[in-house]
């Protein structure tokens, strides 16, 4: 008996799959087509860890079984080979980029050859190739045309680490994602790339993607970032001086409880205000400070605000002409609405926070809402008390019923708030001595009082009370029902309002335990507004920004969070971004014909640090005519983004040697879009935007038939190291693929892969494990040497066949592909020395599993006879009948209680089960000669007796 030697036969199949062309791609045909597509790598120095080819693997699996289907299916490699990492590589190991980048290239290539994958090494593309960024620079060069891009000096994010200007997805925390510096402000000239115009388009073309995974497509709305709100216009005072501020606002019905604004400390007014502000010095210093901030450090809520008044500035509130003061605070960012902002400290918890601190005012006008909306009820607006004595305890007042309540009341008429808070104090609980504490807000209940048969709407406003000391006479009710008062811990009295209460008043509990909740944040109806009272926060919304816009003061606007693209590196290895200035034409596109623009070969390319790209000191390539008016000009140094080139690789797969264009259409056309993308999760919101973008494009501008370009996508999930850790090179825990497949080989470290865990869960890497696969790879091996083959398979195990073939069908197309493995595991646990099985059936077995171990499985199947390779066999078809159960377990239950299982046909009548039970032995010691008083019959399950 042959040896199982994984060594052996792996490189025997590589080389003959290669050899006959199996892999080879084309277009065409009568098979549909399947597009497979994996994220492609970064070809690092460090070469491929254990990690990297768990989505390699999967779609290979899948690109097997599809191959095998019948599909006609693509599934290519390449080299995202621009950018940081490879530059990095290369500085510090001294050779240049392209030299590192070659030879990393190959290393990865072999590593990826070892683990046996079905790529078309013919459609291999490689970012750097001056024949693939050619087109990278055309498609660049069409957004210029159309207005896409735009040449900017506005601080941008500069890692001080990388040595460049980087844009707002290449941060991860305010850290560069890179190096994990924190990242700077920096004033740069910038190309940027107007991603804004498609924020929309980004948005809609998410809820046509139902095959991609709920939380990226969550991950990328949060990251476009829509809001509908206003612009409202205020008018700024400040000695003399009259200005117009607008401000961004999502709660344009939270105009009447502005009681300040702010301005961002970058806002142009201040400057033009400068000779009006009276303290200009402490502006200014302020000013400054802010600067150094990162944005991260401005918005962290845990950070405590800060701001500076503008002392003799006022703006006017346009809706009631209030004045309200002006300051500058950096928890106001330039980048986004308008700067500047109109705070509404009760319903803001940023502006509630700073408020409180700064002792400004805050005014309510929305109140939480309770049950619904019917304004034709009973009014009986009134005030409710969270009575607390010294322990912090609250005082509740529960009914017969079982309803708690607050102690509450209306309003007689003409009182104030706290004449009916007394009030109503004393006649409920009979306390004397107590003072009136913080305001908790107001809220609309709308309830049924079970009693008095009424329905009631009330705006309650709520106060804390504090009790100064236990004096108390007899409460009297104004009502029959008998109130019992009593003490509770406010945690405890919270939960049972939420069960008990029915008005409300669960949230003055609420506030008064978490002073935060005194900020009431969501939506409501509002109040203390005017001619808004009584709607609901949408309703006033819609109504307030009509009466802006009548009166020319404000209008509707959409605000998204994402932000234009900055697309300059200030570094060396990145396609050189192919626009020329020219002192009289000003910037001027390269023409096509002389793309590509290729990256010149220097000696020196590391980063200079000063904002300027390396490629400026090249002056022989820099100094050159301007292709429109011949006169002298001068290029762009720096370079795109790493991210460019793969904004649309995957089309170039299909068309991988295009020199008309960056892709056909036609080819176009017949292989997209992907039918399947696998990649980790952290490109979601960088590189799955990005491409999204470009791709969209793309399409706008008639290069490409489809407006999204990945039809399913899915996520890796992490190998993190044995010892539960992210694999690194600092915990020293990294597992090389090589050394796994040098000693177990590829197909059991591939089998293992796929099995260690739900595909797109993080799962640790265990040793044991992939002994594990080696074994069964050994025991299938072994079993195939040994078997003797039967003419036909015995029915059991024809019946198995069928079960696996059907389960690793649909779980490899679900993507589950540890159940899968599982599956072959059961059936293989079957087989035997006596196992009676046709040659032909365990062919089938061969071939489910051969997308996971196609060495092994493609070396059985030519033992089997078989002349043509496996992966050009037909994939086992199903055969329901055959997979039929003939018996089933009877379970027998006497008074409940399982007695005796019983091996019993199928299709077994009610009458035979119960001939067969009461006379199997077992069953009648239980039964104790006793009549049985009823029998129930489950088919296909039990029968149940009770004596
Ligand atoms: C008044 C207001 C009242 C606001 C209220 C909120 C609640 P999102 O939802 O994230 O888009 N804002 C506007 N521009 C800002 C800037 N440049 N920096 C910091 N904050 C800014 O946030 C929009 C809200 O954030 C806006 O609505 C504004 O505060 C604030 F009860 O206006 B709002």
């Amino acid at each position: 008996m042959k040896k199982y030697n994984h060594k052996e036969i792996e490189k025997k199949w590589q080389k003959e799959w290669i050899k006959k062309g199996i892999y080879k791609t084309k277009e065409g045909g009568d098979k549909p087509k399947y597009y497979v597509l994996d994220m492609f790598p970064y070809p690092s120095g460090a070469g491929l860890h254990v990690g990297h080819p768990k989505g390699y693997i999967a779609t290979d699996v899948i690109a097997r079984m599809k191959m095998m289907q019948g599909f006609n299916v693509l599934h290519p490699m390449g080299w995202d080979a621009f950018g940081l990492p490879a530059e990095n590589y290369a500085i510090k190991n001294k050779v240049h980029p392209s030299v590192a980048t070659e030879k990393n290239i190959k290393i990865f290539k072999k590593q990826l050859e070892l683990l046996g994958f079905t790529y078309d090494w013919d459609r291999e593309v490689n970012t750097t190739d001056p024949a693939y960024y050619k087109w990278t620079q055309w498609a660049f060069l069409e957004m210029f045309k159309k207005g896409l891009v735009y040449e900017s000096n506005e601080p941008i994010n500069w890692c001080p680490g990388c040595k460049t200007g980087l844009a707002n997805e290449d941060l991860e925390g305010g850290l560069c994602e890179r190096c994990g510096s924190v990242v700077e402000r920096k004033p740069l000239r910038q190309w940027v790339i107007r991603i804004t115009d498609y924020a929309e388009k980004l948005l809609q073309g998410l809820d046509n993607l139902p095959e991609w995974e709920e939380s990226i497509k969550e991950m990328q709305r949060n990251w476009i970032g829509k809001s509908e709100g206003a612009l409202v216009t205020f008018k700024l005072k400040a000695g003399g001086q009259e200005e117009s501020l607008e401000v961004f606002t999502t709660r344009p019905d939270t105009l009447f409880g502005a009681t300040y604004v702010v301005l961002t400390p970058e806002h142009p007014l201040l400057h033009s205000l400068e000779g009006e502000i009276c303290n200009l010095v402490e502006v200014k210093d302020y000013v400054a400070l802010a600067k150094n901030k990162s944005e991260l450090e401005r918005t962290d809520l845990a950070k405590e605000k800060t701001g500076v008044k503008l002392e003799d500035v006022v703006a006017i509130n346009p809706v009631n002409g209030e004045e309200l003061p002006v300051w500058v605070a950096d928890y106001v960012l330039m980048g986004y609405g308008t700067g500047a902002i109109m705070a509404v400290p009760a319903h803001d918890e940023r502006d509630y926070e700073f408020a409180k601190k700064y002792g400004l005012g805050i005014k309510e006008v929305v109140a939480k809402q309770f049950g619904e909306v019917e304004t034709n009820f009973i009014r009986a607006d009134g005030v409710a008390g969270v009575l607390l004595n010294k322990k912090g305890q609250i005082y509740v007042l529960k009914r017969p019923n079982g309803e708690y309540e607050l102690p509450a009341g209306r309003y007689n008429k003409g009182e104030s708030d706290e004449q009916t808070l007394r009030r109503e104090i004393i006649e409920e609980t009979g306390f004397l001595d107590f003072e009136r504490g913080d305001f908790l807000g107001t809220i609309q209940a709308n309830f049924y009082i079970e009693d008095l048969k009424i329905q009631r709407l009330k705006y309650q406003k709520g106060y804390i009370v504090n009790l100064k000391s236990e004096k108390q006479q007899p409460p009297q009710m104004e009502d029959l029902e008998d109130y019992t008062g009593e003490w509770q811990n406010l945690k405890d009295a919270l939960s049972l309002f939420e069960k008990y209460n029915i008005q409300g008043q669960v949230e003055f509990i609420r506030r008064a335990i978490d002073p935060k909740e005194k900020c009431f944040a969501g939506e409501g109806i509002a109040i203390n507004s005017d001619f808004l009272d009584g709607l609901s926060t949408l309703e006033a919304k819609e109504k307030i920004i009509n009466w802006l816009k009548e009166k020319g003061l404000g209008e509707k606007k959409v605000q998204y969070k994402i932000r234009d693209w900055v697309f300059s590196r200030q570094r060396y290895w990145g396609e050189p971004i192919p626009l020329v200035k020219c002192e009289k034409d000003g910037w001027v596109s390269v023409p096509e014909k002389d793309l590509p623009l290729e990256l010149p070969k220097v000696k020196k390319y590391e980063p200079t640090g000063t904002g300027e790209s390396p490629l400026a000191n090249i002056t022989k390539w820099v100094n050159t005519t301007c292709p429109k008016c011949g006169g002298p000009a001068k290029r762009e140094t720096n370079t795109m983004p790493q991210w460019a080139g793969s904004c649309w690789y995957y089309l170039r797969y299909e068309d991988p040697n295009n020199k008309k264009a960056l892709v056909d259409k036609n080819l176009e056309k017949y292989w997209s879009p992907i039918n399947l993308y696998v990649g980790g999760a952290e490109h979601a919101t960088r590189h799955l935007i990005y491409a999204r973008f470009w791709h969209k494009f793309l399409f706008d501008i008639g290069a490409v038939n489809y407006d999204e370009p990945f039809t399913k996508l899915q996520h890796v999930g992490l190998i993190l190291a044995e010892d539960g850790r992210k694999m690194s090179k600092r915990w020293n825990n990294v597992i090389n693929p090589n050394d796994v497949v040098g000693e177990y080989g590829a197909d059991a470290m591939r089998l293992y892969e796929m099995f260690m865990g739900p595909f797109g869960q993080p799962c640790a890497w265990s040793t044991k494990g992939v002994v594990g696969m080696r074994r069964f790879l050994e025991r299938i091996w072994n079993f195939s040497q040994k078997i003797k083959w039967a003419k036909e398979t015995n029915k059991e195990l024809r019946r198995e066949i069928e079960k696996t073939i059907k389960k690793v069908t649909d779980d490899i197309g679900e993507l589950k592909f540890n159940t899968a493995v599982s599956q072959l595991m059961i059936f293989v646990n079957n087989l035997n020395d006596s196992s009676i099985i046709s040659q032909d059936d365990f062919g089938k077995f061969i071939k489910l599993l051969a997308p996971f171990a196609p060495h092994l499985a493609e070396d059985i199947w030519q033992e089997l006879g078989n002349k043509k390779t496996i992966f050009q066999s037909a994939w086992p078809e199903f055969n329901a009948e055959l997979a039929k159960d003939e018996t089933f377990i009877l379970a027998v239950q006497v008074n409940g209680k399982l007695r005796d299982t019983l091996e019993v046909a199928v299709d077994i009548t009610e009458e035979e089960a119960k001939r067969i039970v009461l006379s199997s032995e077992k069953i009648k010691k239980w039964l104790e000669g006793k009549e049985p008083k009823k029998i129930i019959f489950v088919k296909g399950k039990l029968l149940s007796i009770v004596v």
